[in-house]
This record gives structure tokens, sequence and C-alpha cells, in this order.
């Protein structure tokens, strides 16, 4: 897969063990069986329908990764039996408001937004060659940004957050620990937040609001948003240090959470974000 090169160019890690390491897995922990653990993608027809490629994507993350994996014949309810009947180990599946893994065994659940956040800050890190008391910017508070705020202050930096609607800058705020609030700095203009950091996190859904004139020329850009907010020139000019995929990092580390034996409250996974 010509991603798992770039990854590896761009943080050292492979997309395998980016994934493990973002999901929890100790790298010296006695290597997982996956060919014992059977990925089933089942094709979601609710909403706005089933994407062209879409399954078919998941199915080759999975099966890139080790995991024997197949697409269900049949798709929503009956995909799901099938999935059971074939004995699959995980399922993964979407709609247009939620995208998870169920491991059917264990009933353990991981989610898309908490998998990528966990997963680009994974990448950020590697990318800067650590993160510890350094600043991030992270732009974007929707559910991704929100679970990328929970993960990027597990890197004991310093964490400047950024959305149009303030709002969400206060409440975030809020719904931190005391010693957190105190590595956060919200308020700053999209401006001023690039003139203090090369760490960007980029979580929003806005398109291409940052030229390559506003970005400190040794910046380093982690961005699950979709669109990507850097516009085309930046994008060009900051190939080798920004991440940007839709799909990969989210997918890979969601399967290896789904096979953690410890227990993620159901919290983790609301079906409203
Ligand atoms: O099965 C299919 O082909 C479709 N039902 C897939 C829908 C995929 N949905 C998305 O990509 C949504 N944006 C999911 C939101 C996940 C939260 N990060
Ligand atoms: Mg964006």
């Amino acid at each position: 897969m010509e991603f798992n090169q770039d990854l590896i160019k761009k943080t050292g890690s492979s997309l395998k063990e980016l994934a493990l390491d973002a999901a929890g897995f100790d790298p010296l922990c006695a290597p997982l069986d996956l060919a014992a653990c059977t990925v089933a993608v089942i094709p979601v027809t609710a909403g706005q329908g089933t994407i062209k490629g879409f399954s078919e994507a998941l199915c080759a993350i999975a099966t890139y990764l080790g995991f024997p994996a197949f697409i269900t014949e049949t798709s929503d309810v009956a995909g799901l039996v099938e999935a059971y009947q074939s004995a699959a180990t995980i399922v993964l599946m979407a709609d247009d408001h939620l995208y998870v893994a169920i491991n059917l065994k264990t009933r353990r659940v991981a989610g898309n937004d908490e998998a990528t956040a966990k997963g680009y800050t994974a990448a950020l890190r590697r990318m800067a060659g650590g993160l510890t008391g350094k600043e991030i910017l992270l732009i974007g508070l929707g559910p991704l940004g929100t679970y990328a705020a929970q993960a990027l202050l597990q890197e004991d930096s310093g964490l400047i957050i950024h959305d149009l609607v303030r709002e969400k800058e206060t409440a975030l705020l809020k719904s931190c620990t005391r010693e957190e609030q105190q590595r956060i700095t919200p308020g700053l203009s999209l401006e001023q937040a690039l003139s203090r950091t090369h760490l960007i996190f980029d979580a929003s859904p806005g398109a291409a609001f940052i030229s390559a004139a506003s970005l400190p020329t040794d910046a380093i850009i982690s961005a699950p948003g979709l669109p990507l907010g850097l516009d085309a020139t930046a994008a060009q000019k900051f190939a080798d240090r920004l991440i940007h995929e839709p799909l990969q990092i989210g997918t890979a580390v969601m399967l290896f959470q789904a096979l953690q034996r410890k227990h993620f409250s159901a919290g983790d996974v609301s079906p409203y974000s």
C-alpha cells in the first residue's frame, strides 16, 4: 500500500505499528493472532445509502493489516446476521453519523472519532519527535476535535484550542481538570495561534482556510478533518510534513481497539456525535 510507505517516510512507523500504539498495545507484548480474527464489513443502506467503494476500502485496510476480511453479501440487518453466522470476530459498519468496529465475541466497541483522534495524535507525536512540553494548536472542536483534545492532553503538552464557535472553546475548557486547564490556551485568533506553534492538529470541517503564507515554515500538520483546512498551495508546500487521509488510520486503530481487553465505557461512543 502506497499510503504505508508515505506514512513510514513521515513518521518512521508503519500503519500497523502506529495503530497498535494508538490502540494502547505495548510493542513488546505477545504478537496478536490476527489470523484468528476475521473482520466482516457490513454495507449499510440507511440515510444517504451505501457509498461506492467504502466497504471495499475498509476490507482492503483490514486485509492489509493481516486480518482475514470479507464484505457481507447482504447489507444492514441481514449483513449482521451473515457476520454472526460466519463466526466473524469483528464487524465494521457505518451510517451517516457513526462508524464503529464491534467485537462480536467480547462486546468491545470502538468508535471512529476517538480512534482517529488517537491515531492522528500518535502520528503527530512521531512526526514531531515527541510532544512532551511542546504546544499544539488544535483547530475544530466537534466530536473528533473533542476526542483529539483528550488524546493531545495525554501527551503532557500545551494545547491551544481554536474553534469558530467560541462557546465550544469555553465548553471544552470547562470539561477539563484544573491541571489540564492550566495547559490550555483558548481565545486566540487563528493568526495569533499559528504564530505561536508549528505543531498543528486540524480536526475542522472547514476547507482551505489555511494558506501557505500563514503557516510557520517548519509546520507539522496532522489533519484528519475533512475536507483539509490547508489550501492546495499549502498542502503541496507542506506535503512532506502533512498527514491527511480519510480512512486508513482511524480504521486501523478501531480494529486494534476492538481487540483490546480493557473495558471502555459506553460513553466512548455516542450515537449523537
Ligand atoms: O455502508 C456504506 O457504504 C455507508 N453507509 C457508509 C457511510 C459512511 N459514513 C461516514 O463516512 C460518516 N461520515 C461517518 C461519520 C463517522 C464519524 N467520524
Ligand atoms: Mg477541515
